[in-house]
Order: structure tokens, then C-alpha cells, then sequence
């Protein structure tokens, strides 16, 4: 029957209503309120209010590979002794820095086959006892190897300090995770089906839906996968990843960012950027370019006496200035805390913070470094082979309305 425009309206605003406080289970139908989504109780007939829905991983054993900021040399670990040790580059051969990319999650090395880079010791290394001695005296770097290759890199353009409009190009890993078209949170992509942001982002519990919104910048999310939240620590493990349905292509515009360092120990003081399209002032709303701005490093201690009160543990990270006035805030959650060392690198997720840009109450991010073992277990637990595993999604009520969007143009 035809509808007239009034009760068309009327009808948009019900399912607007709908949409936002429940989901629809499809056979038989029934409505069930958004609360039940996700929360272990089967709701619908065929279940599929807990169909997709983030998957909790616990951080298990730390990986057997490693690599360390002097020159990126990798290091195995010694399952008998747990000791850490470099490996000689005499004995070393492809399948082995397989090996160790997969202890990191890595799915294999990367397409273009570069040579193993052997760099020469500074100082005497330990190598493994059993092993023959190291004629050569070189150490393998694995900087080149895994799909590492060409992380952290972006065109050079000025960087304003004091928060600006940015280009996308700057910052290529910059994503936004949107909820039916809605700007939610940043994230960062680190590998070509991987999005690194936080775990406040999906508290709405909503799933993790499933089909690919139109547009070549955007990428349906397959999974996402949260760290376990202890009772002690609430805060802590704001940390989420976000399979994607299909690999992101690489271009000037779509690079991942390069995870920390194990033993990076960053000063307070050290220069980081902070970058997103968050609420520019308090009340203020999204912004339409991407921001970025440059802000400090600050030391756990002085954090806490600031402003607080022992909640920031060493599983995070405070940055701003001490004259306040540059912060992330509201829509910037999720989105990388950089540190340029030779590279890119992400070494914070922005998680929380008392107001926005205030004086002495700093940001607090996760520290990325603290969860590198859970970043690399999860990955083993889930590697990608997004053609494979294409099939079973979109089926019955998901809600197919998550997705991570490329800002290709820098703005909403
Ligand atoms: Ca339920």
C-alpha cells in the first residue's frame, strides 16, 4: 500500500527507535533489548543475539620470538632455561625466521623475499649453548623479514604543533571504526587484516557485524577480540583487535603503523603524537579533518600524584603538556599514541583521561608494550586467510552495520 510522507517519517523514526535499543530476531520474530546482545544467554531461537560476538583472549605464555630495538636482532627463547637468546646468523635459514614471524602471529614472511639481514654484533651475544659456535660473529636482524617491511613509514609532511589539521598520508594507519555509519572510535591498522584500538569502544556490546558497506575504503570487521578484564584493575586491558573480513590493499594513503619494541623504554619527556577526529574541546562535537598534535610523554608517578590517584598502572602510558590545552578526547579513543623512533610506532591506545586538555591531568593510554604477548596470541589463535574464511557470516540477524572506514580524504 502506499504510504504517505507523514507515516513514512513516523515509520523511519520507529525503526530508528527500534534499531538503537533492540535486535530483531529473525525466526521466530521476536525483539530482544540491545542489553541481551552478547551478554552468554541465548535469546533468540538460533542464537543469533551471541552469534559474532568479541571473543575474550587471555594473554597465555609469552611467544618464543622477539625483536629488540638495538637493530632489530631477533631473539628466540629458550623453552628449557627461559632464557633469551640472539641466534648466529651461520645457521640461520628461511624456515627458521618463519618460525619465529609465527611465534609473533605473523602468517608468513613477507611477499617480497628480501635476503636475511645479517648484522654484526656490538658486543658478545649470548647464542643458544647447544648450538655450534658463530663463526661469523653476526646476529640475524629480522627488521626486513615477517610483512614488518615498510611499517611506520609515511610521506613527510609539516607536523603543526599545538593540534592541526592532518593529512591522511601523514598517517596512513589512521582508521575509523564506525557503527552504522557513525564514527565510534580511531584505530590503527597493523598489518593488512588487523586493527589495533580499544576495548571501551565495544562496551555497547553490540557485535561485531558482518557485511561490507559499500565504498572501496571500507572494510568489514569479522572479529573482535578483547583482552580479559580483572575485577582489581578495571581499567586496565583497554585493548581490543579487530579482525577485517579481507586484507587492506597498501597504498600511499593505507600503511600499518610498526608495533613497539619489547625493551623500548621511552623517557618522560619524549616528544608523541596524538591523532584523530575527536571532540576538539570539551562539549565540543567530532571534527571534520583529522587532527593531530605533538605532546609529552609523563612519567606514571608524577600521572597519578596529578590527578590520578593511583589508577594509572604500568600497563599504561601518560602523555600531554604541562600547560595543558592539547589532550585526546571524546572520538579519539582507540586511536594511536606515536612515537617516531627511526620509524613510526604505536606505543599507546588512547583509553581514558579526566576531561580533555585540562592542566596537570594528562591522558592515559594502554601501553601497547604490555600487551605485545597478548597482540601476538591472538594473532597465532586467529591468523588471517581471509579468502578461506569468507563463508559462514551475514547469515541470520547480524547486525552488519560495524566496520572500520579508511579516511582516505581525512574527513568524516
Ligand atoms: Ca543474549
Amino acid at each position: 500500500a502506499l504510504q504517505d510522507p507523514v507515516s513514512e517519517r513516523l515509520n523511519g523514526r520507529v525503526k530508528i527507535y527500534l534499531d538503537h535499543h533492540y535486535l530483531l530476531c529473525k525466526q521466530p520474530l521476536k525483539l530482544v533489548p540491545l542489553k541481551q546482545v552478547c551478554d552468554g544467554q541465548l535469546d533468540c531461537l538460533q542464537g543469533e543475539d551471541e552469534a559474532n560476538c568479541p571473543q575474550w583472549v587471555p594473554a597465555g605464555p609469552p611467544a618464543g620470538a622477539r625483536v629488540s630495538k638495538d637493530r632489530s636482532i631477533l631473539q628466540v627463547l629458550n623453552s628449557n632455561t627461559g632464557a633469551w637468546s640472539c641466534v648466529c646468523h651461520d645457521h640461520f635459514s628461511a624456515a627458521l625466521a618463519r618460525a619465529a614471524c609465527q611465534q609473533m602471529g605473523y602468517r608468513s614472511l613477507s611477499p617480497v623475499q628480501e635476503p636475511l639481514v645479517p648484522t654484526r654484533a656490538a658486543k658478545p651475544i649470548p647464542f643458544p649453548s647447544s648450538s655450534r659456535k658463530c663463526l661469523s660473529g653476526l646476529v640475524v636482524s629480522l627488521f626486513s623479514q615477517c610483512p614488518l617491511a615498510g611499517c611506520g613509514q609515511s610521506v613527510r609532511t609539516p607536523r603543526v604543533l599545538g593540534g592541526s589539521p592532518a593529512a591522511i598520508e601523514a598517517w596512513p594507519w589512521q582508521v575509523s571504526l564506525q557503527y552504522r555509519k557513525e564514527h565510534i572510535c580511531g584505530g590503527s591498522i597493523i598489518g593488512p587484516g588487523w586493527v589495533l584500538t580499544a576495548a571501551h569502544c565495544f562496551n555497547w556490546r553490540v557485535k561485531a557485524g558482518s557485511e561490507l558497506l559499500s565504498g572501496a575504503a571500507t572494510f568489514a570487521v569479522e572479529k573482535v577480540f578483547l583482552a580479559e578484564v580483572t575485577p582489581a584493575s578495571p581499567k586496565d586491558n583497554d585493548i581490543a583487535l579487530v579482525k577485517l573480513r579481507s586484507p587492506v590493499h597498501y597504498s600511499d594513503s593505507t600503511k600499518p603503523i610498526c608495533l613497539p619494541y619489547f625493551d623500548e623504554e621511552l623517557v618522560p619527556g619524549t616528544p608523541l603524537w596524538v591523532i584523530g577526529w575527536g571532540y576538539t574541546e570539551e562539549h565540543g562535537k567530532l571534527s571534520e579533518r583529522l587532527q593531530q598534535a605533538e605532546v609529552q610523554l609523563v612519567d606514571e608517578l608524577s600521572c597519578n600524584l596529578a590527578a590520578y590517584h593511583g589508577d594509572v598502572t604500568d600497563r599504561m602510558l601518560c602523555a600531554g603538556l604541562p600547560q595543558g590545552g592539547v589532550d585526546t578526547c571524546q572520538g579519539d579513543s582507540g586511536g594511536p599514541l606515536l612515537y617516531s623512533g627511526g620509524h613510526w610506532q604505536v606505543v599507546g591506545i588512547v583509553s581514558w583521561g579526566q576531561g580533555c586538555g585540562t592542566p596537570s591531568t594528562p591522558g592515559v593510554y594502554t601501553s601497547v608494550r604490555a600487551y605485545l604477548d597478548w597482540i601476538y596470541a591472538v594473532r597465532r589463535v586467529s591468523p588471517s586467510c581471509p579468502r578461506a574464511e569468507a563463508a559462514p557470516f551475514g547469515s541470520a540477524g547480524s547486525l552488519k552495520d560495524t566496520a572500520i572506514r579508511h579516511m582516505a580524504l581525512a574527513a568524516l
